[in-house]
C-alpha cells in the first residue's frame, strides 16, 4: 500500500447527555478523522483522544500535532504491505498511542478496502453478533441512576456498567442491584480509588459484580494485584494497559483477570490483537471499550470485537444513544442487546460527506 496523502479533520459533534466520570465531564467532542489515501482507496479512522487530559495524556490537539509534525512526514510517499510495517516505522513515537492507533486504523481500513473484504475477516475475527451493554456516567441521584439501568435492560443491553467514584459507590450500586437483581453489572471508577480504599472496595463483593473497571492510578499495576488479592471480584483493566507487555505484566501478578481492549489505547489493531492473544493465554476474558465514538470508531471496535476472547458484553452500545445524527449512512443500532458489525469492505461504513463538512472545524490535507 503506498501512501499518497493523509488528511486529518476535526469534528465538532454534541453529545445527547454530558457523560459524567470521576475524571470529568464531556459533552462536546472534538473528534479528529484520519483518512489514508493509498493505492486508489481512502481509508478512515477515529481518534479516540479526548478534548481534555482526564482519561489520558493524549488530547484532540496533541495527536493532530504528532499526526501532522512527525508521523504523517514519516509515512508519505511510502509503501507498507502490513499494519505491522507500518507501526514499525513509527517505533520512535514513544507513547501518543492513540495518535498512532488512529493512522494505523486507517490503513487497515484502506486495506481492507483494496482487498474487497471487510475488516473483521483481514483481523482474524469469527464473531458476527456482538454483544453489548452500557456504560452509564455519574448521575444526579440515585432515583434516576435506576431509571436509567431498568431502561437499558428493557431495551435489551445485556450489561449495565455503572461509573463510581467515592461516595457514589456502595449505596448507589446496592439500589440498582437491588432493582435488578439477575442483570450483568459492573462498575468503573477510572483511577478514582487508592490501596487504602480498600475496605470500602471490598464492600462491593456483596453485589455479584462481573468485574471492577480500573479503581487504581492510571499508571499503577502493583497496588491492582495488592487489591485484586483482598477482593472476591475480579479487577478489569482499562487506563493501565496500553501495550502487550503491560497486559502480560498485569495477569502474570494478577493485577486483574479481565482486560478492557480499547484500539487506541493500545496502538491500533495490530498491537490490540496481540494483547487479546495474551489475555487468551492467561485464561483472562476481554471486552471492547468505547471512548464515545462516532460511527467511525464504533465500527472499528464492532469488527475487533469479532475476535474469539472477547467474552463479555463491550461498550459498543447503539450509535443512536450518544448522537442525535451520527457522521455515517449506515445505522450501528442494538436489537436485543447486540450490534452487528458491518458488512465490508473495510470498516463497512461511509461518511456522510456535507454533515461531515458542515461539522468540521479544521480540516489539513498532507501530502509528501
Ligand atoms: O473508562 O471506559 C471508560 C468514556 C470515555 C473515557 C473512558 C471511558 C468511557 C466510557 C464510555 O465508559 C464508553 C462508551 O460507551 O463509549
Ligand atoms: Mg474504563
Amino acid at each position: 500500500m503506498h501512501i499518497e496523502r493523509i488528511e486529518l479533520r476535526e469534528v465538532a459533534l454534541r453529545l445527547k447527555f454530558p457523560f459524567r466520570t470521576s475524571f470529568g465531564v464531556e459533552q462536546d467532542r472534538r473528534i479528529l478523522l484520519v483518512s489514508v489515501f493509498a493505492d486508489g482507496q481512502e481509508g478512515v479512522a477515529e481518534c479516540v483522544a479526548g478534548e481534555f487530559p482526564g482519561y489520558a495524556y493524549e488530547t484532540t490537539d496533541t495527536a493532530w500535532h504528532v499526526l501532522k509534525d512527525f508521523v504523517a512526514p514519516k509515512l508519505l510517499g511510502r509503501s507498507f504491505a502490513t499494519a505491522a510495517e507500518l507501526l514499525h516505522e513509527l517505533r520512535f513515537v514513544r507513547g501518543h498511542n492513540m495518535a498512532v492507533a488512529a493512522v494505523e486504523m486507517a490503513f487497515w481500513d484502506a486495506q481492507a478496502r483494496a482487498l474487497g473484504v471487510p475488516l473483521w475477516q483481514l483481523l482474524g475475527g469469527r464473531l458476527r453478533d456482538i454483544p453489548v451493554g452500557i456504560s452509564l456516567g455519574i448521575q444526579d441521584s440515585i432515583e434516576r441512576t435506576v431509571e436509567l439501568a431498568e431502561q437499558s435492560v428493557a431495551q435489551g443491553y445485556r450489561r449495565v456498567k455503572l461509573k463510581i467514584e467515592p461516595g457514589w459507590d456502595v449505596q448507589m450500586v446496592a439500589a440498582v442491584r437491588d432493582a435488578l437483581p439477575d442483570v450483568d453489572l459492573t462498575v468503573d471508577a477510572n483511577s478514582a480509588y487508592r490501596l487504602t480504599d480498600a475496605p470500602r472496595l471490598r464492600e462491593l463483593d456483596a453485589f455479584g459484580l462481573a468485574y471492577i473497571e480500573q479503581p487504581l492510578a492510571h499508571d499503577d499495576l502493583i497496588d491492582h494485584a495488592a487489591l485484586q488479592s483482598q477482593l472476591a471480584t475480579a479487577i478489569c483493566l482499562d487506563e493501565s494497559i496500553h501495550s502487550p507487555d503491560d497486559a502480560r505484566k498485569g495477569l502474570a501478578i494478577g493485577a486483574g483477570r479481565v482486560i478492557n481492549l480499547k484500539v487506541g489505547r493500545v496502538r491500533g489493531h495490530h498491537e490490540a490483537r496481540r494483547v487479546h492473544d495474551i489475555a487468551q493465554s492467561f485464561g483472562a476474558p476481554v471486552w471492547c471499550g468505547g471512548m464515545l465514538e462516532s460511527g467511525v470508531g464504533r465500527a472499528a471496535n464492532l469488527h475487533l470485537s469479532t475476535l474469539d476472547d472477547f467474552l463479555m458484553p463491550g461498550d459498543t452500545s447503539s450509535s443512536s444513544r450518544y448522537w442525535d445524527e451520527d457522521i455515517v449512512e449506515e445505522a450501528l443500532e442494538a436489537k436485543d442487546g447486540l450490534q452487528t458489525v458491518p458488512a465490508g469492505p473495510g470498516s463497512g461504513v461511509t461518511l456522510k460527506r456535507d454533515l461531515v463538512e458542515r461539522l468540521t472545524n479544521r480540516h489539513e490535507v498532507l501530502k509528501g
